[in-house]
Formats: C-alpha cells, sequence, structure tokens
C-alpha cells in the first residue's frame, strides 16, 4: 500500500487495484481552432498541465498501474449527441460543424484525437464519451470492476466540467478519488480553485486534492 500527502489527509493506494483515469486531454479542448475556443475560451490555461500529466503517466506505465484515457465527442451521424447540448450557448459554430481540425467533437476528427502529448499506449483503454461525465453511456465502470479496480486517480480537462462530474459519478459508485490538482485545468481560475475545493470539503466528501511530485514519487 502506498499512500501520497493530499487533502484532506493521506490517500492510500494500492497500485494493481487503482487506474490513472486522464480525462479528454484532446485537441478540441486543448488546441486553437477546436471546441474549446469556439465557445470562446482561451485554450492556452489548459496547456499548463500537459507535462505534469506526461510525467505522471510516464510513472504510472513503469509501475504497471492501469491507464485509462477519455474522449468527448459523438458519432458522425450524431445520433447520440442530445438536441439539448447542440443548441446550448447559441453558438454560431456548434458540435457537429466543420472547424479548422475537422467536425468539432465528432468522432475521427483530429481535433477529437488525444495531443500527442498524451497519445494512449497500446493497449490501454480509450472510453469515448457523449456526455460530461466519464460513466454515463459507456462501459467505464465494468472496465475498471472487472479488473478489480477501487481507486481512481483523475487527470484532464476540465476541472470544473468533466473531471468534477466523472470524481462525483466515481464518488456514487464506490470508487475513491484523488485528483493531482497541477494536472487539472480549467479556462476560469476561480472555477479551478472552487472546483478542488468542492472535492476536498467536508472530510472530502467527492474525493481527495493532491499533487502530481508526490504521486510520481511514491510511484518511483
Ligand atoms: N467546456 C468545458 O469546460 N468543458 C467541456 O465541455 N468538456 C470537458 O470538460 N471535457
Amino acid at each position: 500500500m502506498l499512500s501520497v500527502d493530499a487533502e484532506p489527509y493521506a490517500f492510500e493506494f494500492d497500485v494493481g487495484r487503482t487506474a490513472l483515469v486522464i480525462i479528454d486531454m484532446q485537441r478540441d479542448f486543448l488546441e486553437p481552432g477546436g471546441f474549446g475556443e469556439a465557445l470562446g475560451n482561451d485554450v492556452s490555461l489548459l496547456r499548463r498541465t500537459i507535462e505534469p500529466t506526461r510525467e505522471l503517466l510516464q510513472a504510472a506505465r513503469a509501475a504497471g498501474m492501469l491507464v485509462i484515457h477519455t474522449r468527448e465527442g459523438h458519432r458522425p451521424d450524431l445520433g447520440d449527441l442530445p438536441p439539448a447540448k447542440k443548441r446550448r450557448g447559441r453558438f454560431p459554430v456548434t458540435i457537429g460543424d466543420p472547424g479548422p481540425m475537422g467536425r468539432i467533437l465528432v468522432r475521427g476528427e483530429v481535433g477529437h484525437d488525444i495531443i500527442p502529448e498524451l497519445a494512449p499506449a497500446d493497449g490501454e483503454p480509450v472510453v469515448d464519451k457523449p456526455g460530461k461525465g466519464a460513466f454515463h453511456a459507456t462501459d467505464l465502470d465494468s472496465v475498471l470492476r472487472n479488473r478489480g479496480i477501487e481507486k481512481l486517480i483523475v487527470c484532464g480537462v476540465t476541472t470544473e466540467v468533466c473531471v468534477n462530474t466523472t470524481v462525483r459519478e466515481a464518488n456514487d459508485r464506490g470508487f475513491d478519488c484523488l485528483v493531482p490538482e497541477d494536472c487539472v485545468g480549467s479556462y476560469f481560475p476561480e472555477f479551478q480553485d472552487m472546483a478542488l475545493r468542492m472535492i476536498k470539503a467536508q472530510g472530502g466528501i467527492f474525493g481527495w486534492v493532491g499533487s502530481s511530485p508526490a504521486l510520481v514519487a511514491a510511484l518511483t
């Protein structure tokens, strides 16, 4: 059993029963011209997460930990895109429309790819999710339970949207979640702060908040 400093108290985990889950580190969210920018956001704010996540990913792989990647996106026929999600924001360019990196948030398009710095390795499960939470309408729960996973280390973007929703879903399903604060990012600094505080408040109501250097040290 390994232990790392975290809030509200140390997070203890067994490498064989823990998965590193990397949420939606896709070009659409992190690179200019994608969905994130179409929503009016400054994507450069998310890029600080790339290097710490890459180092944690390398340490997790070397330790033999299960690594799971998720991607937010939709079928090319948009059959799994709720009309409400398509309409939301009244933006001139929305999900499924052509953009500089292909059709926005559509599976198989360049913008839907995971950024090259964090590309999945052969054999690492990639979960395609139509919603913000990684458990909604996916097989993530089965993939985790079939491997005996009990705890998750959750990285990715954005802290208050897909990371927070996934941590809440995981918590209700009985998984303990640790969120390394340097491996999650938001387009809004105040949401980054509050989304992390929400997770760890009230004795860790949804989970734990830590940082990647402590995890990398524990894994190596
Ligand atoms: N808009 C925003 O902050 N996030 C998303 O739409 N998706 C994810 O967080 N992955």
